[in-house]
Order: structure tokens, then sequence, then C-alpha cells
């Protein structure tokens, strides 16, 4: 073992373990808290890395790679594995022949994020073992290990991280390297291709794995057992761990580290081993469920920690059984539109035509907040076309026709081109409106390239760029008008409101840079370092 210590968060430690496990491919979408966990892979010597449109193209090409016979990590935050959801479910079916570790960055407390789901039900419900580590050199050690698991059983493994653990930095010590294996396809039809008649058996092999894994996970399983002593013990998993030994330094710990398939014989043992028991985990009562299910006696949960994030302070009080109200955290200053953010600009106007806004995931999720105070609806990344054309197809005409879809340039890109399909497929009787407001970047996560700028992850011109334009035209809306938001201002609106009139499919690209991705890309032709 090398005797280096690097002070990391824990993306930066994902990132490094991916590394030393030999990856040859690094692909994701981002999405705070996880996005820095391919950039900073990027970074490092002799890793590739890229962004693709969406997390389900994402997953896809890491299964493309895994079947290939090379390792691969595939990265998103937790809602992204609602789109990538498809293709997960089925890879579990079939396996992989190289090393397949997909890092998923849960948001408890919903820091940046729609809601705040907890991606341990994905494993359960898919059947993919997953890891969980609390701090860097746990998530360097377990993105290795998560690889170790992989090629072992043949099967995908989710690593589960946190926001607490992403961002976090704590001393990691780096340990063995190994090389990248060559890729080489073998042929097995019957693995790879989930007709019925695969799948049927594939699935049972699929229960058999997990059986086997439970019983290497209690045996075997990075699951230590801390402190001593009868009187309370602690079931915790990930950062939950960390807070529970310190809120309770008394205590004998059990801290999960692999959280699927649970090591429940050992669990119940534990359980057995002290007078009174608690299970201390961040969101969804997962590991609760499980233990009572198996019979485990444990302290009831109480429902309010189901609720953002643990702490010391809080965990303190879940031992000492303290149901009480807890006290509102400090009002942090509302989040807003930067000065001089192209937005603004769409966001009053669309305000003074009165339009009723299906709006959409990105930096100009903000214009709900006030002096905007214009978004009507925001559910998931796309959203707002589909959930436009419904209102649009139902509504009476004089409020159908004031229904306009917003969506980001890296919104549409990721999820948007299908909301066009439909509109031109199933076109409502009013027509219907599309704005795109293409700043030119993905700039809520971090200002990240897609298949719209032209770049690729590192900033590099690709040769090509996905036309927003070309493709409306090609998909076949009737008018594509493409105007500058800030200094087009009476054209714009007239484009609006000629759009809103009349029955035509229209979209509206609203087109300037973000202001910051304007620096940034100046910095970046300089030679200077961006992130
Ligand atoms: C399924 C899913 N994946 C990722 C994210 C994280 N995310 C939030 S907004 C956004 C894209 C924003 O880009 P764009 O639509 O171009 O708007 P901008 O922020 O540039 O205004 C992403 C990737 C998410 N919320 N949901
Ligand atoms: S980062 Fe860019 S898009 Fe986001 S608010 Fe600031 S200027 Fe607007």
């Amino acid at each position: 073992m090398s005797s280096e210590r690097k002070l990391m968060s824990g993306n930066e430690a994902v990132a490094l373990g991916a590394k030393h496990a030999g990856c040859a491919l690094g692909v994701g979408y981002p999405g705070t808290p996880s996005t820095e966990i391919l950039e900073n892979y990027s970074k490092l010597e002799d890793c590739k890395a890229q962004w693709s449109p969406n997390e389900k193209v994402a997953l896809e090409v890491g299964i493309g790679v895994a079947f290939a016979g090379t390792r691969t990590l595939v990265t998103m935050k937790h809602v992204g594995v609602n789109v990538a959801a498809d293709p997960l479910f089925t890879v579990a079916y079939t396996g992989v022949t190289g090393g397949m570790v997909l890092a998923v960055a849960d948001d408890p407390g919903m820091a940046s994020s729609q809601n705040e789901q907890d991606s341990r039900n994905y494993a359960r419900a898919a059947g993919v073992p997953m890891l969980e580590p609390a701090d860097s050199q746990e998530a360097y050690e377990m993105t290795k290990l998560a690889f170790e698991i992989s090629e072992r059983w043949n099967q995908p493994v989710i690593l589960r991280l946190c926001t607490r653990v992403c961002h976090s930095k704590t001393i990691v010590v780096p340990s063995d390297s190994k090389d990248v294996p060559p890729a080489n396809y073998v042929r097995d039809i019957k693995e790879r291709v989930m007709i019925p008649a695969y799948a049927r058996p594939a699935h049972k092999k699929l229960r058999a794995k997990l059986a086997d894994m439970e019983n290497w996970n209690c045996t075997e399983g990075p699951n230590p057992i801390i402190g001593n002593g009868s009187r309370l013990g602690i079931i915790a998993n990930g950062v939950a761990a960390l807070h529970a030994q310190e809120a309770a330094p008394d205590a004998k710990v059990l801290k999960l580290g692999m959280v699927y398939p649970l090591p429940m014989k050992a669990i119940l043992e534990f359980i057995d081993s002290v007078d009174d028991c608690l299970i201390v985990e961040e969101g969804d009562p997962f590991i609760q469920t499980e233990v009572q299910a198996a019979g485990g006696k444990v302290r009831p949960r109480m429902e309010r920690y189901r609720y953002g994030e643990l702490n010391v302070p809080r965990v303190k009080r879940i031992v000492d059984g303290d149901d009480s109200e807890e006290a509102a955290p400090p009002r942090g200053k509302p989040p807003q539109l930067c000065d001089g953010c192209p937005h603004r600009a769409s966001f009053q106007l669309l305000k003074n035509i009165g339009c009723t806004i299906t709006g959409d995931i990105g930096c100009y999720t903000l214009s709900v907040l006030p002096p905007f105070e214009t978004m009507d609806t925001c559910i998931c990344m796309g959203g707002s076309i589909g959930i436009g054309l419904g209102m649009r197809h139902v509504l009476p005409e004089d409020q159908a026709r004031k229904v306009v879809s917003v969506i980001g340039d890296g919104t549409f890109m990721h999820s948007g081109l299908t909301g066009v399909a439909e509109m031109v497929y199933n076109r409502p009787k009013y027509g219907h409106v599309i704005v795109i407001l293409d700043n030119g970047t993905t700039a809520m996560t971090g200002l990240q390239e897609h298949p719209g700028t032209g770049k690729s992850l590192t900033h590099i011109p690709t040769g090509k760029t996905v036309s927003l334009e070309t493709t409306c035209e090609a998909m076949g809306v009737d008018n594509v008008v493409i105007l500058d938001p800030s200094r087009e201002t009476e054209a714009f609106e007239q484009a609006v409101k000629d759009a809103m009139a009349s029955d035509d499919l229209t979209v509206i690209i609203a087109r300037r840079p973000c202001i910051l991705a304007v620096v940034r890309d100046a910095k970046f032709e300089r030679g200077e370092t961006v992130r």
C-alpha cells in the first residue's frame, strides 16, 4: 500500500478508484451532486470520459463497454436512474462481462433536485447489488470493490453516494492500481438477447446470484462492527453510520457498506447481541423494512427522520427517541438568475404576454421565484413539452392558446426531442408553441457541454453540432424562429404572440449565451485551467 495521503472529495475519490480499477471508459450525464465524478475522471492521466445526451444513453454505452469485456464507470444523479431504469432492469438479467459500476448520487434534503428519492429502492427493484461509502476513503475503496464484485458475479454494481459524501473532503490513501483489461467481444446470444425464452432463465439466474452475494456479504462483506458492549446497538449505512458513531460513542455500530443484498443473517445476529437496537438511515426506511420483515426486533422508525439529511444532532435525537418538532433550519438567501442572464429577458417578456408556462429543469426554473413568478409547472427533464401538449388538447381555446412550453437547450437534447415528435404526431387543434432557451450550455449543473454545443466533455470541438433548428424543421415543426431575447425584444414578443394566435406548431429559439459560459470559454481559449 502506498503511503501517499490525499485530501479528496468523495467524487474525486470515485474517479481515482475507477482509474485504479482499470476503467476503460467513463460515461454519464451531469446532475448535482454527481457531476464532478466524471469531470475529475477526465482529468486523470489516460482516462477517457464523455457526457451522453441523457442517462439512458449513458447506461447503454456503459453496457456496450462491459459486453465488450472491459470496465466502465457510469455516473448520474438519483433522478437520472429513472431515465436509465429501462436498460438497468434488463442488464441485471443479462449480466456483464467486463466490470460495470453505476455511481448514483442521491440528494437527501434536495439541495439541488426536484425530489429526494432513495436509490436503494432501485437496487432492490432491479436486483442490482449496491455498495454505499461513508467517506472519501471508502468511496475510493468501494469503487474498486464494486468492479471486483461486478466481475466476480458478472453483474452491474451500483455505488450509492449522497451529497455529503460526494462533496465533503477527507483523506484518501490510494492503493494498488490495475491495468485496463483489453476489450474482446465473445458472442453469447442466450445471455445477451432478452427475448422471453432467454429472459426467464436469466431472471432465475439473477436471483441465485443475489442469494450467493448475500451469503458473501454476511461473511466477507464490507460491514464492520465498531465498538462493543451489549446495551445499545445501531445498524447504519453510509454517512449515517459516521453520525451514529459520534452521536452515540458508547453504542456498538454495525456499519453496512453493502446495502443490497443486505447481510440479513449477520444483521439478525447483531440484533441478538444487544439489549436494544435501532436503525439509523438517511431517506426511506429501507433497512428498517427489510429487517422487520425478516423478524428483527428493532425500535420503530420515527417518520420525521425520513426527510432531509441526517447529522449528528438529529441522530442524537433518534438515539434519544426524541420525536418532538425540530427547529426549522436557518433560511438561506433564495437563489436567483445571475445579473445579465439571458433567461431574464425571456421570462420578462413571457410574463408581460401572460402565458401559461409549462416549464422544465435548468437555471430558468428560477423564474418561478420573484420577481418573475412565471412558471406554472415543472415535473422532470423534458416534461415541459408533453405537459404543455396535454393542456393544449383539453383546455378551452382561450386558455389553450396561452400555453407555452419552455425548455433549455441542454434539457431539449436530454429529453425534448421525443416531445417534439409527439407534438408533430398528435397535433393539438390550436397548435403549440415551444420556446427553447438556448444559452449554449448546461448551466445549472456547472456549464457542461452537450450535443448541441458541438464540444466534448473537455470542451474540445467535436466537429459536429446537433442543430436545434435543423432538427426541429426535419421533425416537421411548421415554423422555427431564432431570436436574441435581449437584443430583439420586440421581434421576440411579436413571434410569441403570432405563434399563440395561429394553429401552427412553432419553435422559438431564444439564443443568447450564458454569461458564465462566455467567461469560461474565453478562459479555455486562452489556455487557462477551467473546470
Ligand atoms: C433526470 C435528470 N438528470 C439530471 C438532472 C440535473 N439537471 C438539472 S437541470 C439540468 C439541465 C440544465 O440545462 P439547460 O436545460 O440547458 O438549462 P440551463 O441551466 O442551461 O439554463 C440538469 C442536467 C435532473 N434534474 N434530472
Ligand atoms: S449560470 Fe448562466 S444561465 Fe444560469 S443564471 Fe447564470 S447566466 Fe443564467
